[in-house]
């Protein structure tokens, strides 16, 4: 099987050294291949890699401060990096070391001094394994008709994404959304034109969500839920407003209902840290609101 691959001339590799000459010696090297970013501490790489995912992170063991081991072990915990390869540069041969590199969630090790053809040819190898995981991940998790998540990515992942908010303490809101009268809009416009609706509904709920972990997925035929990690009832409130806004300005025609276009209805829920509760639970809180949304004349939101 041939998967569509993204050029490697377009994947980020980010370099991490304290040691000016074997950072800009890896640089040098490594530029001929990839885009490639440089930082020499290790307090730096988190945020950085929030902002600026890389494709393979090189990483020096020794580092002051936060220790290269220390920057695998967090990045490997967090489903946003869980999958960015990780290669150690280092020095010490030694068992302890190595194991030091498995246990903390190494893809792999290249000992100092380096080889250069060993050095890139490792890199390219899980960079590319990476970029195939991606692809079949696409294939897997997301919805053929709107390019949104689905349902078999709900199952898998964003109950790992709710336990990690839980652990973190931080708050974990969902959203569900129902088209409005949307029998009415096939009856009327046909199938074909509706699924070009649905479809221009999901852009709108991609565009609205910013944040990296915001989620949107297609949970069922013309229903929706959004999962927004680390946002609290204030936040989530502001994604409503922003969706129904939106769709507002989208203006997308619908004569058979009152408003003449195309509204949604949305129920959600805040993860209450008292009273622990599981994706499931949450989501039939968020749609009884969704209902209350529906009986209150559609058009709104009930949080
Ligand atoms: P309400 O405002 O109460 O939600 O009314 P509604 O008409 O949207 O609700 P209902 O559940 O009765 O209808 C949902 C419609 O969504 C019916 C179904 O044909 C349509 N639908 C579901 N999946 C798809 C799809 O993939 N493509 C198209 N075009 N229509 C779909
Ligand atoms: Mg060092
Ligand atoms: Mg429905
Ligand atoms: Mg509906």
């Amino acid at each position: 099987m041939h998967l569509a691959l993204k050029p490697l001339t377009q994947c980020k590799i980010l370099i991490v050294d304290d040691d000016e000459i074997i950072r800009v010696s890896l640089q040098t090297i490594m530029e001929d291949y990839f885009e490639v970013e440089t930082l020499s501490m290790g307090s730096q790489v988190l945020d950085y890699c929030k902002s600026n995912i890389p494709d393979l992170i090189l990483l020096d063991v020794n580092l002051p401060g936060v220790s290269g081991l220390e920057i695998c072990t967090e990045l490997k915990q967090n489903i946003a990096f869980e999958h960015v390869p990780i290669v150690f540069i280092t020095a010490s041969y030694d068992t302890d070391s190595q194991n030091a590199c498995w246990e903390a969630g190494a893809t792999d090790f290249i000992s100092k001094p380096v080889t250069v053809s060993t050095l890139i040819h490792r890199t390219k190898n899980h960079v590319e394994n990476k970029l195939r995981l991606e692809v079949l991940m696409e294939l897997t998790y997301k919805d053929s008709l709107t390019g949104l998540y689905n349902r078999h990515y709900l199952e898998e992942e964003v109950g790992n994404a709710l336990k990690q908010s839980e652990r973190e303490k931080k708050p974990f809101s969902v959203l569900m959304i129902d088209i409005d009268h949307f029998k009415l809009y096939n009856d009327h416009y046909g199938h074909l034109q509706g699924d070009i609706c649905l479809k221009q509904i999901a852009n709108v709920f991609a565009d609205t969500i910013k944040r990296p972990h915001d989620v949107a997925i297609r949970f069922g035929g013309e229903e929706f839920l959004i999962v927004l990690p680390y946002t609290d009832l204030e936040g989530m409130t502001h994604v409503c407003k922003q969706i129904i806004l939106q769709l507002n300005k989208s203006n997308i025609e619908h004569s058979q209902s009152s408003t003449g276009q195309v509204t949604v209805s949305i129920g959600g829920v805040t993860y209450d840290k008292q009273n622990i509760m599981g994706l499931n639970e949450l989501i039939s809180l968020a749609d009884e609101g969704l209902y209350c949304a529906k009986r209150d004349g559609r058009n709104c939101y009930k949080l």
